[in-house]
């Protein structure tokens, strides 16, 4: 690379007296006259580097004297083993160069001492990386991913990338954010659903990870008006089968996060690790509301369970479970209906909090029509979606797991725009 050789955690490899060329930015500084310290981070690690007057060019000394926090310096120096040093080593400066200046205050505390408001955090997101947590959440997000797509993949999965901009509503007709494509209406894209069932008709077996959008006007700490969405379709599959897909996953997901070797372990909530070698449980809607109404909630059959319902319940605390059976009424028109007016669907739950839906789908084109005019919405709206049930279409069960609140329980955060890069709510489009 143009501006280093190492990045800093690669240093404690080198022997002794080697000249490298590091880069970063200046955590700190020390000047004891004759001896002065910087210590440099990079996205890796941190390292001290040492100006002396007898050892070190005296130009770079002055130079060291004008350096001030979160300055972007290079830096060519030898390595020292040192036992006084933290690391075991150090940097002894041959020559350094500023190559960015940075302003003073910083918008914010970077050094994880004075702890800043989530708000002022979200104005300045580059920033708020520079601190260890936050980087730190964002490196398991995508440590997370790569689980992710590493299970499917050795499943035999197909990755696959959806339409954002649609033309018609795929969960229904509320909540879409509407917007002008060319001469004609079209929306952005609340849910891959309709194209990742259409997709088991050639494919079979896919997934997606990507943002949708949802027009929901909530101010809550687990909505998002745009959010990461894992999905998932498998043809001649039910819901079981996408149920027990989901609890491997989770399973997965655990166990190889307990595997990273204490790296995460101040952003791993330690009731997730728990499931590497846990099952999870699974009631059936019917049984939950019995069990709200035991502990005195109000609910009826039929309605929604809220997370206000849930919190009633202690035994539910801490863990996933499984609702299963819900009633037709409370789910999607593409949700198989069975004989007993209960569905073929799940939702995944953490506590109160919702993490993933799901269900077996209905392939047959008449119950889908009759279930879309049941429901009020219109049917040739779904046309084009619906033509396809015509040539082929495989019975087929899928689920979407909403990202962002997966990872709000793996590390244990309790608002969703500490695991959202640049969230998108009512209140916030930037930065
Ligand atoms: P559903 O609408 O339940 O189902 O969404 C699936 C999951 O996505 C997450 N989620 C959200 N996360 C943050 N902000 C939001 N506004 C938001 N809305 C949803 C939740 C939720 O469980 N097509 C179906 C899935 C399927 O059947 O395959 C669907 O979209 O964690």
């Amino acid at each position: 690379m143009r501006h280093k050789d190492f990045y800093i955690n690669q240093l404690s490899n080198l022997p002794e007296g080697k000249e490298t060329t590091i880069a970063g930015w200046v955590e700190d500084t020390r000047d004891l006259g004759k001896i002065k310290f910087l210590k440099i981070k990079d996205c890796t690690d941190s390292v001290q580097v040492i100006w002396k007057t007898e050892e070190s060019p005296e130009e770079i000394g002055r130079l060291v004297e004008k350096i001030n926090q979160n300055d972007v310096v290079k830096v060519k120096g030898t390595i020292r083993k040192s036992k006084v040093a933290k690391k075991g080593f150090e940097l002894v400066a041959k020559e350094i160069e500023v190559l960015n200046k940075s302003k003073h205050p910083l918008p914010l505390e970077i050094r994880g001492k004075i702890n800043a408001s989530l708000d002022v955090r979200l104005d300045n997101r580059p920033i708020d990386l520079m601190r260890p947590r936050t980087a730190k959440i964002f490196k398991l997000f995508s440590e997370v991913l790569k689980i992710t797509r590493e299970f499917f993949y050795e499943k035999g999965f197909v990755e696959v990338v959806t339409p954002r901009i649609i033309s018609t509503a795929t969960e229904g007709g509320a909540n879409l954010f509407e917007l002008n494509y060319f001469d004609k209406k079209a929306f952005l894209a609340q849910s891959p659903q309709l194209y990742k069932e259409q997709l088991t008709m050639g494919l079979e077996r896919v997934f997606e990870i990507g943002t949708f959008f949802r027009a929901e006007p909530f101010d809550t700490t687990r909505h998002l008006n745009e959010f990461v969405s894992l999905d998932i379709e498998v043809a001649f599959a039910d819901y079981n089968d996408v149920m027990e897909i989901l609890a491997n996953l989770i399973r997965t997901i655990s166990k190889e996060l307990d595997k990273l070797d204490g790296e995460y372990k101040e952003v791993l909530n330690e009731k997730f690790l728990e499931y590497k070698d846990k099952e999870i449980e699974s009631y059936s809607y019917k049984e939950v509301v019995n069990m709200v109404k035991k502990e005195g909630g109000k609910i009826n059959y039929g309605e929604d369970i809220s997370s206000e319902h849930i919190k009633l319940i202690k035994d539910l605390k801490d863990k996933f479970f499984f609702v299963t059976d819900w009633p037709e009424n409370t789910k999607p028109f593409y949700i198989k209906v069975k004989d007993d007016g209960t569905t073929e669907s799940f939702d995944l739950m953490f506590s109160e909090l919702e993490i993933c839906s799901g269900g077996t789908r209905e392939e047959n084109r008449e119950k889908l029509e009759n279930r879309i005019t049941k429901m009020g919405l219109n049917l040739s709206s779904f046309s084009e979606h619906l033509k396809f049930f015509s040539y082929g279409m495989p019975p087929h069960a899928g689920w979407a797991i909403g990202f962002n609140r997966l990872m709000m329980i793996i590390t244990g955060e309790n608002n969703i725009r500490e695991t959202t890069l640049y969230p998108r709510d009512k209140n916030r489009l930037i930065p």
